[in-house]
């Protein structure tokens, strides 16, 4: 359901509410996620891309033929794109250049999209920054 982000829109005493919680809690607290075991292999994952800074890895709920998730391997307090600061700037303009990588390795590079869930309302399930990679089909505007 994390592509309809049904957990944010349902009644308050579902499950998905309450993972809502969860999820926001961890991003106060800057808890590890489920994306920390992936980075350290504890967890198998789909890897596409990988060098010392970043981690490129298929989405294990795909919305797309193509959806790799593209995270920092340091999170360095970035829980969610608006904890960003200045010091930052490395890091996120090499996402942004690995997203670019990633779609020519996909094949994608002729249509893709980049998306960003930032906090509860827009989404957000993860609070680990990551960079969503999705592409080949006709992707729609506005998205939802
Ligand atoms: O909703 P946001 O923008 O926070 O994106 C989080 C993304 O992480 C979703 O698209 C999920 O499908 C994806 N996700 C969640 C888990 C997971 C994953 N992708 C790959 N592997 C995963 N594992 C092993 N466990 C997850 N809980």
């Amino acid at each position: 359901n994390s592509g309809r982000c049904l957990r944010h829109i349902a009644a308050s005493t579902t499950n998905e509410e309450a993972s809502a919680k969860a999820a926001a809690a961890s991003a106060e607290s800057g808890a590890p996620t489920i994306f920390d075991k992936i980075i350290a292999k504890e967890i198998p994952s789909t890897i596409v891309y990988e060098d010392d800074k970043v981690l490129a890895f298929r989405d294990i709920s795909p919305q797309a033929p193509v959806h790799v998730l593209l995270i920092p391997k340091l999170r360095d307090g970035l829980t969610e794109l608006g904890k960003a600061e200045s010091r930052h700037g490395e890091i996120l303009g090499h996402l942004l250049y690995v997203a670019k990588i990633v779609a020519e390795k996909e094949g994608i590079q002729d249509g893709f999209r980049v998306v960003i869930n930032n906090g509860q309302q827009a989404c957000q399930s993860v609070y680990h920054l990551h960079l969503h990679v999705l592409g080949g089909r006709q992707m729609k505007w506005p998205p939802g």
